[in-house]
């Protein structure tokens, strides 16, 4: 009965290889449809851009180009990109000139088709023309106390840095302008998830502040930081009852900036600023607690640093 089963089995499976074998397409029938291209993230913005390349950084996936000006997008800089495949900087060295294409997605940025077109002639760096009075500051670590800043806030009031001792006080700069979403746009929307884990937090710290500081003095007035904090809020549905945006005068926003290694620079005549990104957290007593590089910090790490900032006793 077993044997039986199986001959029918086979039998049937033969049957079954020769029918489908045996099935052919007309000539006349139309092409079986091409499969279509994998869906297009259509929120992703491309450039084409050609630039030299500066430095490659040690992590493999970083390149600082001086590209040219991106038209309707960004003016001419020096930034640094990322790529997602670090062979697509595995034959670059600095002034290699280049082309490559820009994505720009909602949170994130990055190159890829970087293509090698020639060798620039190095040139000396041409003197600075834009001579700007700073002090000479020292670089404050972990552990410093941050003094005293004078700022004013999107609401156009004057407030000091020094009035936040006794909570916990994150400050990150930017500028609102910043078409890069994962420069300035990413720091506020970290900022903007950091607020709503706190107010979903049981035993959250009320003794928290958030502060946005503008490095574009110039342009990003009180009024200009109110209209950014009101995009800001409706954009990541952010809770802007702790946070507030900040201006100053520019020769306080450098001495502020460059105590933390942040560099922020404008070629003359255009709207955009070189410069990279950093985060500090300081404590209730006043103290620099932690200071975050870059942009791949995430809103959770930030969160921590201010439920033990906001502990903090002398
Ligand atoms: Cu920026």
């Amino acid at each position: 009965m077993a044997l039986g089963a199986l001959l029918v089995a086979l039998v049937l499976g033969l049957l079954g290889a020769r029918t489908s074998v045996s099935v052919t397409i007309p000539p006349s029938a139309p092409l079986p449809p091409t499969p279509p291209p994998p869906p297009l993230n259509t929120n992703v913005q491309t450039f084409f851009v050609r630039g030299v390349v500066k430095e490659l950084r040690g992590d493999g996936k970083t390149v600082v180009i001086d590209h040219e000006e991106i038209p309707t997008y960004m003016a001419k800089m020096t930034m640094p990109f990322k790529v997602k495949d670090s062979n697509q900087l595995a034959s670059l060295g600095a002034h290699d000139q280049i082309h490559f294409r820009l994505n720009v997605a909602e949170f994130e940025s990055w190159i890829d088709q970087v293509t090698k077109t020639g060798k620039a002639v190095p040139v000396a760096d041409p003197a600075r023309k834009n001579f700007r009075p700073v002090r000479e500051v020292d670089l404050l670590k972990e552990g410093d106390a941050l003094p005293g800043y004078p700022l004013t806030n999107h609401r156009g009031e004057a407030f000091n840095t020094a009035q936040f001792k006794g909570q916990a006080l994150a400050i990150t700069f930017i500028f609102t302008r910043c078409p890069l979403p994962d420069f300035c746009p990413r720091m506020s929307l970290r900022f903007a998830q950091a607020s709503k884990l706190i107010k979903e937090m049981p035993n959250a710290p009320a003794n928290y502040h958030l502060l946005s500081v503008t490095f574009d003095v110039d342009h990003d007035t009180p009024l200009v930081l109110q209209n950014y904090a009101n995009t800001v809020k409706a954009q990541h549905d952010a809770d802007m009852a702790k946070w507030s945006f900040a201006t100053g005068k520019l020769i306080d926003i450098d001495d502020l900036t460059e105590r933390f290694g942040l560099a922020f620079a404008r070629d003359p005549g255009t709207v955009s600023f070189n410069h990279n990104l950093r985060t500090v957290v300081i404590d209730a007593t006043g103290k620099v607690q932690k200071i975050l590089i870059g942009n791949d910090w995430k809103a959770d790490a930030l969160v921590t640093e201010i439920e033990k900032a906001a502990k903090a006793k002398p």
